[in-house]
């Protein structure tokens, strides 16, 4: 693809309907109003490429890589055409050619090339290093499956094979290839770029690998392949376990070839550009999102010594004052340690220096709790970041001082000058400007555009909280998207839900920790009411969106339970005039740009010190929802900023679980013996009516977890949860008050765009 100066640029805006034409006989030999659906798609597709070859922001005298295994991006299409400012003028000659632009991205194939928050942070992060102008880069894996498409069949979830790599894509294939070694073996790379357009700025690069002896056919039923066929797998799949990270091999292969590419890529780059690389940190800080990347550490290291004639010292030194780590979880099973056996196998080149690490941080360090290597030669991922790293930060304010004070307390004790927090954020562009533009363009209209490059003068919007004009147009554009999102609903799961009903959404993936169980359990306690003459005052429609692990048994259990929940319910007559379920299938960002703009009531009930931040609570909170929740995460923020008024906050603190764990005191079946409600509600997962549509296998072993397990203490909190959501319901009656929760939601959003997390990031971390 050619390069294109500002001038050519601005060119090409000008007559962009002349290029449009052009570009559709080119492609199709048809003027555009012919075109169909799917060929204006690749018109638009090839329109944008053009118009993105401007202006990289590539030169600086230092760079930023992000890597991470997974950047969940998202369509690009409308995102594209928004920070390239042309999203209006698209739209308007489309219109006079008779097309809709949201049919048209209808055709876009979702890269799903993460698997949740995480991976999608690393794409709203890209957004907003390019668009505050920062040269830096994603460098992550081309997986040829994005995760797993889910089915629901029987009322279980089915995972598919998620193909999204079109002949015609965002992709630009290099020139750049590079020997990838495992112990003896070899493999080669390819490395493919994706453009990320800033708003209002230039152009950086995701960078993403792949192997040149891929063989797609590997991929036999589902998402089944033979797994150790390395030289042919390696880029696949993403691995789809979120959290729960199971010791296999194939991870460890996906990890090192991620690193080793990466480490030869900035290390070319380094070279190109003339740099000395003992002045390496002066050039480049590597940000190491989550422990997944770890190894590009001692990889670093391995090939200074190894090719570039550093002594072992240096090496560390400068790599040490480069790479920066960020913890997002406190969950023991998400920590990520491998046997030291497995990584003999698979990487055994970067053994000695795995140990060699380890030998001086025992020399120096007598306490058995920070040593890298346990005593079950066990290599704790996160502790050479730790030691080997010059930055640890979380992301969240609870979950940071949860890292310091509990968690890695012992790291803080040595090193208190490398840990900060780095709140979470997610780019305005995508969760605002282009999934809600009627809200975007009211927004415009009170506060005027400001809050497109500075978030916070969303505050403005707080002059107008007692206008009852302003807030009867926010609830006119609520129900308009309320009004959408049934009819996609009926269109996709054959559901219909009345947009007068109060729409209460739990999307996330699905996890213990993150208690969807007891979402379903509030359900079956609504439904047992209105079954014994208490109705609702209005209709409730409660939405789920979540994939479960595919090893993740209960998770898979819980999904059934909410599907036979949502067969019951909505097919019975006494019932389902005052609340409906959905359980919307394949849950991803498209689905999530549809939910979040409809959404009344945001369902953010981790048990509170589980979650490290979340990112949804502050995509609902941007578009008028207000926020049931616990005191976790970045709920702790919103809740502070809001105030007690705007928020709806129930369940034991951070504090008191933390004190449970230690004391190991917490026994769920006194909570189900002690209180009828929670009895009569966890019963029913076995009872006769579950069991007729469901099965007794599946729901057997929820019923047992919940009431002898239970490890995220979900009837702990249930009494309490059960109240504040009663409450969170009668408010919405009073609906001057719930307007008013919705503009103070609004206006208060400004502190999570990523744009600021990123501003933080640069000035305490990356200093670009
Ligand atoms: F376990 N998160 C995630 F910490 O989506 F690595 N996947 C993961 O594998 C992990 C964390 C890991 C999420 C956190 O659960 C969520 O609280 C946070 O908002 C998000 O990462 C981004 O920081």
């Amino acid at each position: 693809m050619s390069k294109h100066t500002n001038m050519q640029r601005d060119v090409l805006i000008l007559n962009l309907e002349e290029q449009l034409e052009g570009i559709a006989k080119d492609q199709f030999g048809k003027v555009l109003k012919d075109c169909t659906d799917r060929e204006a798609y690749y018109v638009l597709l090839e329109m944008t490429s053009r118009l993105m070859d401007v202006t990289e922001l590539n030169n600086g005298e230092k760079k930023i890589y992000y890597i991470s295994m997974e950047f969940l991006i998202g369509k690009l299409l409308s995102n594209n055409l928004i920070n390239l400012r042309v999203y209006d003028r698209i739209k308007d000659i489309l219109a006079k050619n008779g097309k809709d632009l949201a049919k048209i991205e209808e055709y876009e194939p979702e890269p799903s090339l993460g698997n949740g928050g995480l991976g999608r942070l690393a794409a709203c992060f890209l957004d907003s290093i390019a668009t505050l102008g920062l040269a830096g880069e994603g460098i992550g894996l081309n997986y040829h499956f994005g995760l797993f498409k889910q089915v629901f069949k029987d009322n279980l979830q089915v995972e598919e094979k998620n193909d999204w790599i079109e002949k015609n894509s965002w992709l630009e294939k290099t020139d750049t290839t590079f020997d990838i070694y495992f112990g003896r073996k070899k493999v080669v790379s390819r490395l493919y770029n994706m453009n990320i357009v800033g708003y209002r700025s230039g152009v950086n690069k995701l960078r993403l690998f792949d192997i040149e002896s891929i063989d797609e056919k590997l991929v036999k039923e589902g998402i089944n392949f033979d797994k150790t066929k390395t030289k042919n797998n390696l880029t696949l799949f993403l691995y789809p376990d979120d959290s729960d990270v199971a010791g296999n091999l194939l991870r460890i292969y996906q990890e090192y070839f991620l690193v080793s590419n990466a480490a030869h890529l900035i290390l070319r780059e380094q070279k190109e550009r003339q740099y000395d690389l003992h002045e390496l940190h002066n050039h480049a800080v590597i940000q190491i999102n989550d422990t997944h990347p770890t190894m590009i550490i001692p990889e670093l290291i391995r090939i200074l010594v190894e090719e570039k004639a550093f002594n072992i010292d240096e090496a560390i030194s400068v790599v040490s004052k480069t790479c920066a780590y960020t913890n997002h979880t406190i969950l023991a099973e998400a920590l990520e340690t491998w046997p030291l056996e497995y990584l003999e196998k698979v990487v055994p080149q970067l053994v000695p220096y795995i140990k060699e690490l380890d030998k001086r941080v025992r020399a120096k360090y007598k306490s058995s709790k920070v040593q890298i290597i346990d005593k079950e030669k066990k290599v704790h991922m996160a502790f050479i970041d730790i030691h080997y790293g010059f930055s640890v930060n979380g992301v969240a304010a609870i979950h940071t001082e949860i890292l310091k004070n509990s968690e890695l307390k012992d790291f803080y004790k040595i090193y208190p000058d490398k840990f900060n927090n780095k709140t979470n954020g997610i780019t305005f562009r995508r969760w605002l400007f282009s999934c809600n533009s009627p809200l975007t363009d009211f927004i415009s209209d009170v506060v005027g555009d400001g809050f497109k490059k500075d978030a916070t003068k969303l505050e403005k919007l707080l002059e107008y909280k007692d206008d009852r004009i302003t807030l009867e147009k926010l609830d006119e554009i609520k129900m308009l998207k309320k009004k959408e999102l049934a009819e996609y609903i009926k269109e996709h799961e054959n559901i219909e839900i009345d947009p007068e009903s109060i729409y209460d959404i739990q999307v996330k993936r699905l996890h213990e920790y993150k208690r969807q169980q007891m979402n379903a359990l509030y359900i079956i306690h609504k439904y047992l009411e209105i079954k014994g003459g208490k109705k609702p005052t209005r209709p409730i429609t409660f939405i789920f969106g979540a994939k479960a692990a595919p090893a993740y048994v209960i998770a898979k259990d819980i999904i059934h339970l909410i599907l036979v929940l949502q067969e019951i319910i909505n097919n019975d007559k006494d019932v389902n005039k005052y609340i409906k379920v959905v359980m919307a299938q394949n849950y991803n960002v498209s689905y999530a740009e549809k939910l979040i703009p409809a959404c009344d009531v945001s369902e953010q009930i981790s048990l509170a010190s589980k979650e490290a931040s979340g990112t949804g609570n502050m995509k609902f909170m941007l578009n008028g929802a207000v926020t049931l929740g616990t005191d976790d995460g970045a709920n702790v923020e919103i809740h502070e900023l809001v105030g007690d008024d705007n928020i709806f906050i129930f369940g034991a603190s951070a504090d008191e679980v933390i004190k449970h764990y230690k004391k190991a005191d917490y026994v769920s079946k006194d909570y189900y013996t002690k209180s009828p409600v929670i009895k009569e509600a966890v019963d029913f997962i076995i009872s006769k009516k579950c069991l007729k549509v469901g099965h007794k296998e599946n729901l057997e072993r929820l019923y047992n977890e919940l009431l002898n397990k239970d490890w995220f203490m979900t009837l702990l909190d249930l009494e309490s949860y059960i109240k504040k959501k009663d409450e969170i319901f009668e408010a919405y009656e009073d609906r001057d008050r719930w307007r008013q929760m919705m503009l103070v939601n609004i206006a208060k959003a400004g502190f999570f765009s990523s744009d600021r997390t990123i501003e933080e990031y640069n000035r305490d971390i990356w200093k670009c």
